[in-house]
């Protein structure tokens, strides 16, 4: 049983972890992120394999013999049996849930030289404002510098959008009247799509934007050419994201 187990587990997990699932890892939390899933993928696989041979073998064992017309065994639970198979899931649980906070600890703790980029969206766009530099402004294309902490604030016009770029991995909704919070480090240059994973209404398979990932000069060289800034409108919730959350959400301004 033991061996089968084993056999089962490791020929699960060895094609589960062949397949590159998420794409290129592109931002500091990627390889984190993957590396959870892996975690995941294994102690998933060895659930599995112990569930399928434990009811193969049951389907063998413990068969009727042909003619054998006669009840099944009247059995009332067994309590030892019950407080296995409840400790047993909650110990996983426990350490999945414990796993992931410390990779969101990971992932989202300043690196001092951190810049904040508003994020605004409404049905069927994004656009984006640059605190640091004056609210500068941008429709459809976002720019920012590589190998650096971004602490997306993420604002919605209307009804509920989400915030994803599938080469950082981070996911993140954004909600009517909150801001909330990405912290993202891309570690690549190069050209993405930012995508909306928030059914948000009949544009929604059409709601994108370009993602550009570039050098710290070549991006300060294009937020200088930026003409607009964010409208009025939209310093609303900026502002009242800086009236109710003063301290944890303190933003934080490029040079
Ligand atoms: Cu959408």
């Amino acid at each position: 049983m033991a061996a089968a187990v084993v056999s089962l587990a490791a020929i699960i997990c060895a094609v589960m972890l062949s397949i590159n699932w998420n794409g290129a890892e592109d931002s500091t939390a990627a390889p984190k992120i993957d590396d959870l899933l892996n975690i995941l993928i294994v102690v998933s696989s060895i659930i599995f394999s112990i569930v399928v041979v434990a009811l193969v073998y049951a389907l063998i064992a413990f068969r009727a013999k042909p003619g054998d017309e006669s009840d099944g065994e009247p059995i009332h639970g067994n309590t030892r049996l019950e407080v296995v198979w409840t400790l047993i899931p909650t110990i996983i649980v426990l350490f999945a849930g414990a796993w992931s906070w410390k990779v969101l600890d990971e992932i989202e703790e300043r690196t001092g030289n951190e810049m904040t980029v508003d994020v605004f969206s409404q049905q069927y766009a994004w656009s984006f404002g640059y605190p640091g530099k004056e609210y500068a402004y941008s429709q459809g294309v976002l720019h920012v510098p590589v190998n650096r902490q971004i602490v997306f604030k993420m604002h919605s016009q209307d009804v509920i959008h989400a915030f994803w770029v599938p080469q950082w991995r981070i996911k993140k909704d954004t909600v009517p009247g909150i801001t909330t919070t990405a912290v993202i480090t891309p570690t690549k240059v190069g050209r993405y799509q930012l995508i909306c994973t928030e059914l948000c209404g009949f544009g929604h398979s059409a709601m994108r934007a370009k993602v550009v990932v570039q050098t710290q000069a070549k991006f300060d060289k294009w937020v200088e050419g930026l003409k607009e800034k964010v409208p009025t409108d939209f310093m609303v919730s900026i502002k009242q994201d800086i009236a109710t959350n003063p301290e944890p959400l303190e933003r934080v301004e490029a040079e």
